[in-house]
């Protein structure tokens, strides 16, 4: 059995624990298709933050309280900065890190893509599936907010990290989708999926950017698995994150039927063939796919690979 996830974030790292998990279980292969929107250049750095919070989850080195960066930690570099006066001084990189930035951006330069990158840090990490970026081409979300002389565009780490997303914002831009490519293996596993995931990520900003790229949403709308998503979204709140924030950009309410209806039922020109959302919002309806409920609060491995169960069973 072939699974695939789209996936971002912090929450998309800890839901594929539980996919592991499962796959461990029934013998099947994973293929995790990351988003890059989240990507920047810092101090000539590239830093791939859902990538690398993937990686050091699946590989057990990731801070488990942040769900970014590293375990066991040091700041040395970031202080030094600092005593420079190196901006942005609101984006810390820990020293551990850093080492994993160096490698990727100097194969980078080597002229390697990112997902040869992506497969020789993995190589350390071991993390138990294929992690594939959802293109090797640039693609940052960017943020049209209020500035003082009228509307500008950010970074999307300056929105979520500087500003916490308390900024009067606009809208999202997907800059360099629109000439963007999946990336190597993206569309084959796609195809060849016997079910796609979409994780409990932030709708908004994790999954969108991955559909942004021209080809992938049709590989999944068009594809032969049935897909099945997993509300993000409890009880009318994000389980972490700031997924209300990014909700609310839209017009979209933060609900588990909210955003099941963003991603809309398959047979309706839509993404979902099955919607997974939690018991507090039994009773949700997403035309054109078929709803279930089950507990989703992913407090460990065994309890996320139980959602990832009765996801597939939903199909
Ligand atoms: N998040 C923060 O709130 N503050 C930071 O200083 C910060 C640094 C950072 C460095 C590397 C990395 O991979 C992630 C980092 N994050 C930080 C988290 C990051 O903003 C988010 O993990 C994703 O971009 C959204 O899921």
């Amino acid at each position: 059995m072939r699974i695939v996830v789209l996936t971002g974030g912090i929450g998309g790292a800890r839901f594929l624990l539980g996919v592991r998990a499962y796959a461990r279980e029934v013998g099947a292969e994973v293929t995790a298709v990351v988003n890059v929107g989240d990507d920047l250049l810092l101090h000539g750095l590239k830093v791939c933050p859902d990538l690398d919070s993937v990686m050091y989850t699946l590989g057990g080195g990731a801070d488990p309280e942040r769900g970014w960066g590293r375990v066991g930690e040091t700041w040395t570099v970031k202080s030094e900065l600092a005593a420079y006066g190196a901006e942005p001084a609101w984006f810390g990189l820990g020293d551990k890190d850093i080492a994993t930035h160096l490698v990727r951006t100097t194969m980078l330069n080597a002229g390697y893509p990112l997902s040869a990158v992506t497969a020789a840090l993995a190589t350390r990490w071991e993390p138990g599936l294929t992690l594939l970026p959802a293109t090797d081409d640039r693609l940052e979300t960017h943020v049209v907010v209020d500035g003082d002389q009228g509307q500008r565009a950010i970074h999307f780490q300056e929105w979520w990290v500087r500003y916490r997303a308390d900024i009067p914002t606009h809208r999202f831009v997907f800059v360099g989708a629109d000439t963007a490519k999946p990336a190597p293996g993206v569309l084959e596993a796609v195809g060849s999926a016997d079910v796609v995931l979409i994780a409990p990520s932030n709708p908004v900003v994790s999954i969108a950017p991955i559909l942004a790229v021209p080809g992938l949403r049709d590989a999944v709308t068009d594809g032969p698995a049935p897909v099945v998503g997993v509300s993000p979204i409890i009880g009318g709140a994000p389980v972490r994150g700031m997924a209300d924030r990014c909700l609310a950009v839209l017009g979209v309410e933060c609900s588990a039927a909210g955003v099941g209806g963003l991603y809309g039922g398959r047979s309706a020109g839509g993404l979902l063939d099955g919607w997974l959302v939690a018991p507090e919002d039994e009773g949700t309806l997403v035309p054109d796919a078929s709803v279930r409920s089950a507990p989703l609060r992913m407090i460990d491995e065994a309890a996320t690979a139980a959602m990832v169960r009765a996801a597939l069973e939903l199909v």
